[in-house]
């Protein structure tokens, strides 16, 4: 395969770098029984490489005064980033023969890593996937974020219930980062506004603040897959602004000058563990403004370093994109920047955040959606929620009545402000209200972000709201996790598919190809047999790779419905009861999904499928033909671990919930054969591999809009559905918590008593049918082998390449390095 970028180091030469880091960076000469020593050497030879490239980088696009995407998003979950690296670099195979050399194999070392776990889900793990297309497209990207000092907790099982434990990813440093003491902001929070009146009759505010946050910024190299280009993620952390005060220390007042830095570094100090509800905290408002005034000063001062005072060519340079509505503030930020700090008009520096700012939507839940009382905005930032009520006056008056004239009900429904008994600030509002682009993340989402979020803001404002599938890095996804699936993929596709991930669709005509079926299907089994023993290593679980591996991988949350597959385990574990030779393929379940530490049923259901785990791993009755398996702490790291071996990939949503999901894309990718219904990508990727390769059960939006308008009712189903009723009423027994009945009611009570809010029961017949159809398929295994080649065939459009390339085109107007001359 041809490479452009010319390998940086030989093997020899690698070598000798590490054994140089070992001895001289690390005083580390016995490295030998250490291998954390050599992950730490070959990391920094790899920096080596990686900040030469930075530089060569940031040179270039400061030359050419490039216009550059700023990607702002409180969450990032990058992983490991050693082995990623290593095949951007086109250094994997030069590392690997070098730690070869030294008596190691590469796996252990990679094996020695943190995983940067700086978020929750879907919504960072994008992040982390649009970061790597857009240094591997040689776009000028900076991400901006948050340096958390604890990333996403850890978890554990005690007797099946969900335990959290603090994540330390960096306790003992991070190879990656380094940190930027020039580039340290300062950051006001508090206090009050002055209003001086000018000489001319006109205004002038001044914001003394009550409290001022030093921002230090640690840069994360994002080196690009064959590519020119080495971008930066840039994390601030907080610090008090003067490291102690001193005079309160030396006058005896240890204590309270100890505090003073407390409060300023607990800023930083650990991500909010939910994934759709808005924690509605203080602390996490102001997390928010900090890294927003952070990011917003240094794409200023970056700004002012070419072009001086001169804004004229601000808009034009300079792009920020919103990751969903948590760094929202960025835009009064950089409206109070421009008013107060360079004199610029009000309606001026309007303008300029209109032409600047574009906002992401990830979700339509309505609990999801971020609002903060006007009384905090104005406790912490007094000065941001004057300007807030100031463009929502001039958004009432010039937009909305000059749209709807006389309407006062329009104005209430799309004031920034939410009238009741607390003032609220709707901040989805003034995203839409203030970017010039405001994109759905799948094209059913970006449909019903249209038709029924913001229907009244597509009226109003035409051209906004607009649509970019989501997609996810191919390099990490399918080149690093998968070798041997991508080793055979090398040898049918002529280009480099990792960088052009349509390429694939040639290998669509081997699916019928009898040798490639068995090729394909072998590298399977091997993975299987992989995580196999890791899953025997991390549960004391048993399980056959012969076995259908079922993976449901993915946050918990009632809306994706990990509770509709335990119902059919139940179902298919009465059947085998009922007939110990009923006719299915052993089927393991394998789950992965933390719980936000609050949620209480997404825990109950944790509960449960350990328990049932427990009962049905260890019934003889049944031969082995239904395994269920957790496994503990589900992370990027585990996800490569799980996503290679997958036959089926759970996509089980209720119609309407899913923005998009993004672990779909990543199963179907490694040849996982998709069963779900008609939600987010998975749309989308029913369309690619077409009505054979999926299986697509429930119902749709329209079908659960067209239930609950006539009065959903979830006992209907219970009472005419013999095999719900019985697993259902199985939840208040003991059979699966000896001596304990009913600990396992609460789901039972949520789907019936409870409402059944996700519908799960109106789905659960039409899953078990689909389910039957599927084990159908698999057992005939040319059939099999054919959808799992075409889903892998079929996945090019869902590189995350593709995304970046429409956000670039439809929003951001960027011109590559390479175009630029
Ligand atoms: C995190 C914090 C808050 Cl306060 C709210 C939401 C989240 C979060 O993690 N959301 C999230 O992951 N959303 C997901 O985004 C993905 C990327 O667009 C989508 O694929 C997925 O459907 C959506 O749920």
């Amino acid at each position: 395969m041809a490479t452009a970028i010319k390998k940086p180091l030989t093997a020899a030469q690698f070598k000798k770098k590490v054994l140089q880091h070992l001895n001289f960076t690390s005083s580390q000469t016995d490295y030998q029984q250490d291998p954390t020593a050599v992950l730490r050497a070959v990391c920094l030879t790899v920096n080596e490489v990686v900040y030469e490239k930075l530089t060569e980088t940031n040179q270039y696009h400061k030359e050419h005064k490039s216009r550059s995407i700023n990607y702002l998003s409180l969450e990032y979950l990058m992983g490991r980033m050693l082995s990623n690296n290593l095949h951007n670099l086109d250094l994997f195979d030069v590392a690997q023969k070098a730690v070869a050399n030294l008596g190691f194999e590469i796996e252990d070392i990679f094996e020695e890593g943190h995983d940067l776990a700086l978020g929750n889900g879907g919504l960072g793990r994008l992040a982390a996937c649009f970061l790597d297309s857009l240094a591997t497209m040689d776009f000028n990207a900076v991400g901006y974020g948050i340096h958390y000092e604890h990333g996403l907790f850890k978890q554990q099982f005690h007797q099946g219930r969900q335990i959290e434990t603090p994540d330390e990813w960096r306790e003992y440093g991070n190879p990656w980062e380094v940190c930027r003491p020039e580039a340290v902001q300062n950051i006001p929070l508090f206090g009050h506004v002055e209003t001086i009146a000018n000489t001319d009759g006109s205004v002038k505010k001044v914001w003394h603040s009550g409290q001022t946050i030093k921002g230090v910024p640690w840069d994360v190299p994002i080196v690009g897959y064959n590519s020119k280009t080495v971008n930066v993620l840039r994390l601030w952390e907080s610090r008090a602004s003067s490291h102690f005060d001193w005079e309160q220390f030396n006058s005896g007042d240890y204590q309270d000058a100890h505090s003073a830095q407390n409060h300023a570094e607990t800023i930083s100090k650990v991500l909010y563990p939910n994934d759709e509800t808005d924690a509605g905290k203080e602390l996490r408002f102001i997390q928010q403004y900090f890294f927003c005034a952070c990011s917003v000063k240094d794409i200023i001062k970056r700004y002012s370093q070419q072009h001086g005072n001169d804004w004229s060519q601000f808009a034009d340079k300079v792009a920020i994109q919103l990751n969903d509505t948590h760094p929202t503030i960025a835009i009064l930020e950089l409206m109070r920047t421009l008013i107060d700090e360079y004199d610029f008009a009000w309606l001026d520096a309007f303008a300029m955040c209109r032409k600047v700012f574009a906002y992401t939507n990830h979700t339509l839940l309505p609990e999801a959606l971020e609002k903060w009382s006007v009384d905090l905005f104005n406790k912490v930032l007094p000065r941001h929620l004057e300007l807030l009520f100031s463009i929502n006056e001039y958004f009432l008056n010039e937009e909305v009545s000059k749209m709807w004239p006389g309407n006062d009900q329009m104005r209430r429904r799309l004031s920034l402000i939410e009238e009741g008994e607390t003032q609220m600030v709707r901040m989805a509002h003034l995203c839409v209200v203030t970017s010039f682009k405001v994109n759905g993340v799948a094209q059913i989402h970006s449909d019903l972000v249209k038709s029924d979020l913001f229907p009244e803001f597509d009226q109003l404002y035409p051209e906004k709201l607009t649509n970019v599938t989501n997609g996810v890095t191919p390099r990490r996804w399918l080149k690093a996790c998968n070798p041997e699936l991508s080793k055979l993929l090398d040898s049918k596709v002529k280009v480099d598919w990792a960088k052009d991930l349509s390429s694939l669709s040639s290998v669509a005509k081997f699916a019928d190809d009898e040798k490639f079926q068995q090729k394909f299907m072998a590298i399977k089994h091997n993975n299987k047999i992989k995580l196999a023993e890791e899953i025997l290593a991390s549960t004391g679980v048993e399980v056959s790779p012969d076995a259908i591996f079922d993976v449901q991988i993915k946050r918990l949350h009632e809306y994706k419905r990990q509770h509709l597959s335990f119902m059919h385990i139940l179902a298919l574990y009465r059947r085998l009861l009922a007939d110990p030779d009923y006719d299915m393929h052993p089927r393991v379940y394998i789950f992965g999904a933390k719980a936000a530490p609050g949620y209480y049923l997404a825990k109950e259901i944790i509960y449960a499928i350990n328990k049932v785990a427990d009962k049905v791993n260890n019934d003889d009755r049944i031969k082995g033909k239904l395994k269920v398996v957790f496994m503990p702490n589900y992370r990027v790291t585990l996800a490569e671990k799980i996503i290679p071996a997958a036959d089926v990939s759970e996509q089980i949503s209720t119609a309407g919930k899913e923005a998009s999901g993004t672990g779909n894309m990543k199963l179907a990718l490694n040849g996982a054969v998709t069963i779900g219904t008609l939600d987010g990508a998975n749309v989308e990727i029913a369309e690619e591999v077409g009505d054979d390769n999926i299986f697509i059960f429930g119902n749709t939006v329209d079908d659960i809009k067209a239930l609950e308008a006539n009065g959903y009712n979830p006992y209907d189903y219970y009472n005419n559905d013999e095999e719900i009723k019985a697993c259902l009423d199985w939840l208040h027994t003991d059979y699966f918590t000896p001596g304990k009945p009913g600990e396992l009611s609460a789901i039972a009570h949520s789907l019936l008593d409870g409402g059944d809010p996700y519908r799960l029961l109106a789905d659960f017949a039409d899953y078990a049918k689909a389910n039957i159809a599927l084990d159908k398929a698999y057992k005939d295994k040319a059939r099999w082998a054919r959808m799992a080649i075409i889903n892998t065939a079929k996945m090019g459009k869902f590189t995350s390449d593709r995304s970046i390339q429409d956000y670039v085109d439809n929003i951001w107007k960027l011109t590559p390095m390479s175009s630029q001359g």
